[in-house]
């Protein structure tokens, strides 16, 4: 590789983890043609969560969010390919996993749990200064 890709956060959130689904989340990442450049499994503490999600502060989902995220360990991954961020949330399908298109992540493989917080398996950054922020988060020893 030559020249820097864009490079994204993905996120297999706990719920995806108990389900054994961390594989199949990295193969659709592999299958598309994207490559995983670091990978780990971490047991979040709150104050990770609470950087990684401070755009939701104050929400209704916020405390049900944090409470789901640390209710057993995720996997984090650091995906790279052109356009991977916008290729990335493609792959894992819009927020509510009732109406995720199928062929998604979410529209595949979840559904409404009628728990407070939406659970969809995946996190992926919205944006390139969003990617920058949750990489140094989840991956300090990660050189942007
Ligand atoms: P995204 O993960 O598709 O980018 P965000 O709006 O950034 O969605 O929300 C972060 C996470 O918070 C979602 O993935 C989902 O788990 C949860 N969430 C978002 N909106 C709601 C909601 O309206 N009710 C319950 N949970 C939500
Ligand atoms: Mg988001």
């Amino acid at each position: 590789m030559t020249t820097q890709q864009e490079r994204t956060l993905v996120l297999v959130k706990p719920d995806g983890v108990r389900r054994s689904l961390v594989g199949e989340v990295i193969a659709r990442i592999e299958r598309k043609g994207y490559v995983v450049s670091s990978l780990k499994m971490i047991q979040p503490d709150r104050a990770t969560l609470a950087q990684h999600y401070a755009e939701h502060e104050g929400k209704p989902f916020y405390e049900p969010l944090l409470e789901f995220m640390l209710s057993g360990p995720v996997v984090a991954i650091i995906a790279e390919g052109n356009r991977v961020i916008e290729g990335f949330r493609k792959l894992a399908g819009t927020t509510d996993p009732t109406t995720a298109e199928p062929g998604t992540i979410r529209g595949d493989l979840a559904r409404d749990q009628g728990t407070k917080v939406v659970q969809n398996i995946v996190h992926g950054s919205d944006s390139v200064e969003s990617a920058n922020r949750e990489i140094s988060i989840w991956f300090p020893e990660v050189a942007m």
